[in-house]
Order: structure tokens, then C-alpha cells, then sequence
């Protein structure tokens, strides 16, 4: 089988998170064409995450807090149907440039304690990538087994996890920003970007790093990347609203402005 690269198409890369419910139509045109061009040498997994779809609905219900009142259960079905439409935008880029995606909804095939994932039956997603066939995923709800009874589980978490089971060589973060810097660059000029990234030299910058959206942000995302980069994938973060930006991480990252995770 084909080397597998799990890709997060992070929010930032596939909408634009200041605008609720707006996608970045060319980002997501540019990724699915270099998909496309990578298939012949690759096997994919896309995660995509929530941007100004998903975040926004589950902070206005909470539904990250897990169960609290009843009225909050519409609130679940809110965030599929904005999830729904973002992921069916991606399809539809993927698909018009002759990438067979399917996508698979986390929310029927995994269970997650404490907002951890717990239980994943991932057979299908082998079967899929052995057929040659891409799975297209979205951070999602889930059913949690803790006294929380339903949760949001990250695009981050479910990538990370993917391809740790699934034997990933590499996994892609993509986001709007070049990789982790020793604070948000979008709001001090002055950031600079750190290139390699471990648990020993992140104490450094841990006070810098803020924790963002419903799902953690930049925090949560370098811990899920950590977390696989320890079990031997090749983690990387990158901005992939450059162009090519993901055919150069897949290739060769040398030489990309890039943050790598590695263990120790
Ligand atoms: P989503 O969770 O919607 O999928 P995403 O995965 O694209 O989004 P975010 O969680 O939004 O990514 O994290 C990327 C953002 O984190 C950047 O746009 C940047 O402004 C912000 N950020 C905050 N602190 C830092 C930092 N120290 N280094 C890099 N980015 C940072
Ligand atoms: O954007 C969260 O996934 P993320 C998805 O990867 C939802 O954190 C439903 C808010």
C-alpha cells in the first residue's frame, strides 16, 4: 500500500474564522488540486476542522461543556448542519478535481470518554484506503461515556489518533500561520517562528501560547501533535494557504518554514 499522510485542514485554512460561515473557497480549490497530483504516490486521510462553521455553533450551545439542559440537544444538531455544509463544500472541490473522498462521520463510529476518544471503529476507513479511496473526516460531536454524555471531538484529536492506529509516516497540521510561533503572530509582528518543537524546549513558550477556540487551539493542537510525534510519526505544522504548500510538506519539508514536533 501507498504511504499514508493524514492531513488537518485546519479552520483557518479551509474558512476564514473572522467571518461566521464564510470558506475559503480558493484555499480549498488549492489544497484538492495538489491532493489530486499527490494521489499516484500517497494515501490520504483528510480531517477538516471547524473554522467559523462548527466553533461558533458549539460555543453558543456549550456543547463542548458536555450535558448541562435539554434545550442544549438541538444544539447538537445545529453543529452537524453546520459541519455538514462545510464538509460537503470540501467534497465537492475534492471530488471536481477526480479525488474519490468519502466522507465519514465521527459521531457514528467512535465513543469518547471525558472528551477523549475512547473507542473508534476504524475498519471501515482501512477498508476505504486500501480501495484507493480518501476519507474525509470533520472534528465532530460525540457520544461520551463520562457523566458529560456528548462532547466535540477535534479535527487535532482525531487526526493525531488516525495516525498513530493507521500507521501514518506523516502527519500534516495546516493552518493560516507558518507553524508555532513564540507568541500569535497574527497580533505580534515581532513573533518568530520556532521550527523544531519538543516537550522539553515548549516550557519556554507555554505562558505565550493562548488557548483559543472551543477545541483548544494552537495549545491543544501541539499537544495531539506530540502525542504522535512520540509513537514515531513525522508531525509537522504549516501554513497551507501558501501555494504548493502541501505538496513541498508532503515531499520534503526541508527548507519549508515549517514547525516539526519531535519526540523527547
Ligand atoms: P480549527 O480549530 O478551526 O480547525 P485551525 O486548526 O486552523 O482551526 P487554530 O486552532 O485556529 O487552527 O490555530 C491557529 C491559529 O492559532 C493561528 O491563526 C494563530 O493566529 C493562532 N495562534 C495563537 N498563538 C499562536 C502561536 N504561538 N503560534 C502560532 N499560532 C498561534
Ligand atoms: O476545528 C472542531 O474541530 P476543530 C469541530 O478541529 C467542531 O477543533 C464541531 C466545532
Amino acid at each position: 500500500m501507498k504511504p499514508l499522510i493524514v492531513v488537518k485542514l485546519g479552520g483557518s485554512v479551509v474558512t476564514r474564522k473572522d467571518e461566521p460561515f464564510k470558506p475559503n473557497t480558493l484555499v480549498i480549490e488549492q489544497v484538492s488540486k495538489q491532493v489530486s497530483g499527490l494521489l499516484r504516490d500517497y494515501s490520504f486521510i483528510l480531517v477538516h476542522g471547524g473554522g467559523s462553521y462548527g466553533h461558533v455553533v458549539a460555543s453558543e450551545h456549550r456543547v463542548d461543556e458536555g450535558y448541562l439542559e435539554p434545550n442544549q440537544l438541538i444544539g447538537l444538531s445545529r453543529v452537524k448542519l453546520s459541519m455538514n455544509e462545510l464538509t460537503q463544500l470540501i467534497l465537492a472541490s475534492l471530488a471536481s478535481h477526480g479525488v474519490p473522498a468519502v466522507p465519514v462521520t465521527p459521531v457514528s463510529c467512535l465513543t469518547c470518554s471525558s472528551g477523549r476518544i475512547e473507542s473508534f471503529f476504524t475498519r471501515p476507513l482501512r477498508m476505504m484506503l486500501s480501495l484507493g479511496l480518501v476519507p474525509l473526516i470533520p472534528g465532530d460531536i460525540a457520544m461520551d461515556s463520562s457523566e458529560k454524555r456528548f462532547t466535540i471531538v477535534s479535527g487535532d484529536q482525531l487526526a493525531s489518533f488516525l495516525a498513530v492506529r493507521l500507521g501514518a509516516v506523516k502527519l500534516i497540521y495546516g493552518t493560516d500561520v507558518d507553524g508555532v510561533f513564540t507568541s500569535d503572530p497574527r497580533l505580534n509582528p515581532d513573533a518568530s517562528l520556532i521550527r523544531r518543537l519538543n516537550r522539553r524546549t515548549i516550557r519556554g513558550f507555554a505562558a505565550s501560547l493562548r488557548p483559543g477556540d472551543v477545541t483548544g487551539g494552537i495549545c491543544k493542537k501541539i499537544e495531539e501533535g506530540l502525542y504522535a510525534a512520540e509513537k514515531g510519526v513525522r508531525v509537522i505544522i504549516g501554513n497551507l494557504t501558501r501555494p504548493e504548500a502541501l505538496s513541498l510538506m508532503v515531499k520534503d519539508e526541508a527548507g519549508f518554514e515549517c514547525t516539526i514536533l519531535e519526540a523527547g
